[in-house]
């Protein structure tokens, strides 16, 4: 049998959705080859003169590594001249980045987190690319970045698709065009993504959790008795022994969810209060929501379901709960008391 490319996969009927609009295939197979070239980079490692620190700071005060930078425009280069997109967004990028008036201009926008994990780079651990792509709302001002602003403001459940790129000893494409969760490997030697496995889905219940035990001491109550409940394993409430795991890059904590399930933690803590939580909305919550929804899962803030979130700004930070659904739903419920 025809090895089934993504190229193939986005051609083919889609249960709920018929056929994927062109563009939007389009969209998808530019975002996939960009991710080609990022894996292509990031296995060059210290040859290829891409580890370390690039000298800059992003929008979020944090320090961007040559390999965020690098991602970035990579992404932008990769999607700006096809005619699919009419603004891009980034982790990296104060204001969205406008297609160039010398480019036609498409119905839909892009947000990316062009390289999560960044702590991971240069120690060799699994990193990663988030994406979302969004309808571009028909009225939306696009005469300068700060005006375009407005037209990413759209709550998770508009995202017409999502994925992540997991750079890993494998490099996969986990993607979703609303129609379940499916999963590409890079053959490397091809230069293509194979579709290696179809209808993802999270084990509702699991014994695996993930959380930065570091700040413990600043999460909510919810959090600290949910943990404690779990640390207590057999002998405690919920009746039965967990493991903890936290790679610190959220696409490879994710992955494993997808893959055997578990609950992902980067909750409300008192230190983050004033930014509203950790992970950014537009490019690592709200994608990585709409996945784990497509695949059964639940993803909470810990007090309402994430893709329901009206956003507020680009760079909104929120608290992020997702995984097996009896697990959040429990932890969820925690926070209702
Ligand atoms: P980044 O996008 O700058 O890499 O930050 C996001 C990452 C997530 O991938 C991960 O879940 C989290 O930050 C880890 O945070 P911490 O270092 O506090 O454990
Ligand atoms: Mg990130």
């Amino acid at each position: 049998m025809a090895q089934r490319t993504l190229a193939r996969y986005l051609t083919e009927e889609h249960r709920n959705k018929g056929r994927i609009p062109a563009n939007l295939k389009f969209l998808i197979e530019v975002v996939a080859r960009a991710c080609q070239a990022i894996s292509i980079a990031i296995g060059k490692g210290g040859l290829g003169g891409v580890l370390g620190e690039a000298g800059s700071d992003n929008i979020q005060g944090e320090a961007q590594k040559k390999l965020d930078v690098l991602s970035n425009e990579i992404l932008l280069e990769a999607n700006e001249w096809g005619g699919h997109l009419a603004a891009m967004a980034s982790e990296e990028m104060d204001l969205p980045h406008l297609v160039p008036h010398r480019f036609p201009k498409g119905e839909y926008l892009l947000t990316f987190d062009p390289l999560d994990g960044s702590s991971n780079i240069d120690v060799n651990v699994s990193i990663g690319t988030i994406f979302s792509v969004l309808k571009c709302p028909d009225n939306a001002d696009l005469s300068t970045p700060e005006a375009a602003e407005q037209a990413f403001l759209q709550p998770g459940t508009a995202q017409v698709a999502a994925g992540y790129a997991v750079y890993g000893p494998t490099t996969l494409l986990v993607l979703s065009v609303g129609d379940g969760v499916v999963v590409f490997t890079l053959d490397r030697e091809q230069g293509q993504f194979v579709l290696t496995q179809e209808n993802v889905q999270i084990p509702a219940d699991t014994k695996e959790f993930a959380i930065n035990m570091s700040n413990q001491r600043f999460w909510e109550a919810p959090v600290q008795r949910y943990v404690a409940e779990m640390v207590a394993g057999k002998g405690g409430p919920l009746g039965k022994d967990y493991n903890m795991r936290w790679v610190a890059s959220m696409v490879a904590d994710v992955h494993r969810i997808m893959t055997r399930g578990g609950i992902f933690m980067y909750p409300m803590d008192s230190k983050m209060q004033a930014q509203g939580g950790k992970l950014r909305l537009m490019y690592e919550a709200n994608p990585m929501a709409f996945l784990i929804e497509q695949a059964g899962g639940r993803a909470t803030t810990g007090r309402r379901r994430i893709l329901d979130i009206a956003p507020e700004k680009l760079h909104q930070r929120v608290p992020v709960i997702l995984g097996s659904r009896n697990e959040v739903d429990r932890v969820t419920g925690y926070h209702d008391n």
